[in-house]
């Protein structure tokens, strides 16, 4: 594991604060109000969760206990009786909001839908009683392989509604990606679209469901349900696919909410580690509503009056918490756009901003740098006064960018949350509160209320102010992953075991690197293990690496991170070739597309270099720290007398 360095970039000493026409109307509008909520919540956490969870959710029984915590196995209010899907729908249909926009929805080719609360009320109810005629009880997962379209929301909570744990994957991955995936989450059923539009393109999702599950690719799976969306051709399997719109018309529109445990498991989302195989990290249902439901509303300040736009995917941890449940449980407005900046559209991110009037708009710092690039002239041509709040997420933001936000976007007077989170802990862990905490461009700045987060050396001791470190987070929170799915022992080993417990208190070990400085702001500098983050999307390079080497040609591959302007960091391969095969620009391509097949499009290397051998230390290990230095064109930094044939690094210099 490298150890985190401070980059002197980040001298950043600019400050700003909330500006009184946001605090004029903010739920908590002071830097006191904050430290007062902080306080009173670090006092006694589950104390504080357990009022907020009385207040703000429907509980069809209450809990016998809050916090039941066996380190590093957490239960958050044991006992209870709750339902997602009835805190997102049902209980706002006795309210006006019963005809309120829940869900705002901009199609790729120009066409539109907004489903108020009780029109998405009643189609999830059909969609549940069809996944019930097709044998999907409580318990059972469900794989989710969509589009951005509003059936893609309406299938989550579908299932949440019958206690069936979704497992979404997202629409970029492989037929094998999705093969392995499905697998381990033993899903039942899949529910598809015939294609989905992107990029001027379609991609054709049921081909790829059709190739996963082809020679029983994957026994457990025993129904297929699709969304017409393209009106691409596709091949009906006889007794397991069937048409979603057809079993829809002929559904029953009322569906009970399942009454279920607090810590019934809700879904199962898969993410990149360390190692080869992605975790299924496993988030359960009580502490989950409540944390997003709690971070949504007070880190958007939310209103009735807002129109909320996050621009994530739903096949990501952004999408389930930040487009799904967090804002549907608080009754907002929320936006959902199909289609993405390219170059035919470059401007289409800003003319979602017009047409819907969006007042929060939440996205990622790679998006923010591409928009850098295309020039200001695409959003001064749109109206976009309508926004009071910005976001952002993925990736440390550069103060360049950052900058670039607060003026082009936001005129400098919209607060900017840098929230920083991770798939594992559900929600937001450390964020500014918009209207009470001054910002600093590149710091995600404080912790959310009742989250203990510190940076600490391996041994576990807090690190002085602006040293490097690792970010860990001391007491249990209501949304934090509960395991790593059929895996103790690697929930375990990846988040509890790198640092010690001190004097009784087991620190989760984010996989962050990071610096607190005199304020005790939070700087996040990135990923201390083999993670790599493209585009904001979280790759391990073991997974890329084991793709590689599943192609014929490939005896061994090492993949690093390289500095990228716009993607933060881009995939770069060194490969060693069987002695049959000779470098060509021709297998370079070919490589390219074999990672595509087994992961992904995310997943397609920007540069693989040949080489005759990789750095290897004495014992056989790669010395990735020498390949990140020639992938980025830097000089070798630090010692090659570990290397046991100092000649392949002249060779990699020269190749
Ligand atoms: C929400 C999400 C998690 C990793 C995390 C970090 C990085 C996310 C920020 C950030 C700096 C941020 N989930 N990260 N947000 N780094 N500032 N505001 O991205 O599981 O896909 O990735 O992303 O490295 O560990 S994720």
């Amino acid at each position: 594991m490298a150890s985190p360095t401070i980059e002197s970039v980040l001298n950043e000493s600019r400050l700003f604060s909330p500006p009184a026409s946001f605090t004029d109307t903010a739920a908590i509008n002071s830097l006191d109000a904050y430290k007062a909520l902080a306080e009173k919540a670090a006092a006694d956490p589950a104390k504080f969760w357990a009022e907020l969870a009385e207040q703000e959710l429907h509980w069809f029984k209450p809990w016998d206990t809050a916090l039941d915590w066996q380190p590093p196995f957490a239960k958050w209010f044991v006992g209870g009786k709750i339902n997602i899907s009835y805190n997102c729908l049902d209980r706002h249909l006795t309210t006006w909001r019963r005809n309120k926009a829940a869900l705002i929805w901009e199609g790729e080719p120009g066409d539109s839908r907004t489903l108020t609360y009780a029109q998405l009320h009643r189609e999830v109810c059909q969609v549940a009683n069809v996944l019930k005629s097709l044998g999907v009880k409580k318990g059972d997962r469900v794989g989710i392989y969509m589009p951005m379209i509003p059936e893609a929301a309406i299938a989550m909570l579908a299932c949440a509604r019958i206690g069936a744990p979704h497992t979404v994957i997202f629409g970029g991955f492989s037929a094998e990606a999705l093969k392995d995936r499905l697998n381990d989450a033993e899903a039942k059923l899949v529910i598809t679209a015939d294609g989905g539009f992107r990029k001027d393109k379609t991609i054709a999702l049921k081909a790829a469901v059709d190739d996963a599950l082809a020679d029983n690719g994957v026994p457990s799976v025993e129904n297929v349900l699709v969304v017409q969306r393209t009106k691409a051709a596709v091949t009906m399997h006889e007794g397991r696919d069937h048409w979603w719109h057809e079993l829809q018309a002929h559904a029953d529109a009322h569906c009970p909410a399942e009454e279920m445990d607090a810590e019934d498991m809700l879904f199962i989302l898969y993410t990149s580690g360390t190692t080869g195989k992605p975790k299924g990290v496993v988030h359960t249902t009580g502490g989950y509503n409540l944390y997003t439901h709690t971070t949504f509303k007070w880190t958007f300040d939310i209103k009735d009056t807002d129109v909320y736009w996050c621009t994530a995917d739903v096949g990501w941890i952004t999408g389930h918490s930040y487009i799904v449940y967090g804002p549907l449980s608080n009754g907002a407005t929320t936006v959902m756009y199909e289609g993405v900046p390219r170059p035919s559209n470059p401007g289409c991110f800003w003319d979602v901003i017009e047409k819907y009037g969006v007042t929060i708009f939440y996205t990622a710092p790679t998006a923010i740098r591409a928009f850098i690039k295309m020039g200001d002239e695409l959003p001064k041509a749109r109206d976009l006064s309508s926004l009071r709040l910005l976001g952002t997420v993925g990736e440390p933001i550069n103060p360049e960018a950052w900058m670039w936000y607060h003026t082009v976007i936001g005129k400098e007077k919209c607060p900017i949350v840098d929230t920083w989170w991770q798939t594992e802990t559900g929600g937001f862990m450390v964020t500014p509160i918009p209207g009470a905490v001054p910002t600093k461009p590149g710091s995600a700045t404080l912790p959310f209320p009742g989250i203990i987060a510190d940076v600490v050396d391996l041994d576990g001791h807090p690190v002085a102010p602006g040293e490097g470190g690792y970010l860990v987070i001391k007491h249990p929170w209501p949304s934090m992953m509960r395991t790593v799915y059929g895996n103790d022992e690697r929930y375990r080993r990846t988040y509890w075991e790198h640092i010690p417990p001190q004097d009784g208190q087991y620190l989760y070990f984010a996989g962050d690197g990071a610096r607190k400085d005199e304020d005790g702001y939070f700087w996040v500098m990135g990923r201390v293990d083999d993670v790599i983050s493209v585009s904001g999307h979280r790759l391990g390079t073991m997974e890329i690496e084991s793709a590689l080497v599943s192609h014929p040609a490939v005896a061994e591959a090492a993949v690093v991170g390289r500095k990228d302007d716009i993607k933060g960091e881009d995939i770069y391969a060194f490969v060693t070739l069987e002695g049959q095969y000779s470098p060509s620009d021709a297998l370079k391509q070919e490589l390219k597309d074999h990672v595509v097949k087994e992961i992904g499009i995310i997943a397609r290397p920007g540069e693989i270099k040949f080489a005759d051998a990789l750095p290897k230390t004495r014992s056989g290990k790669i010395i990735r720290r020498f390949l990140r230095s020639l992938a980025s064109g830097e000089a070798i930094a630090g010692d090659a007398s570990t290397m046991e044939d100092q000649s392949v690094l002249d060779q990699l210099r020269e190749g």
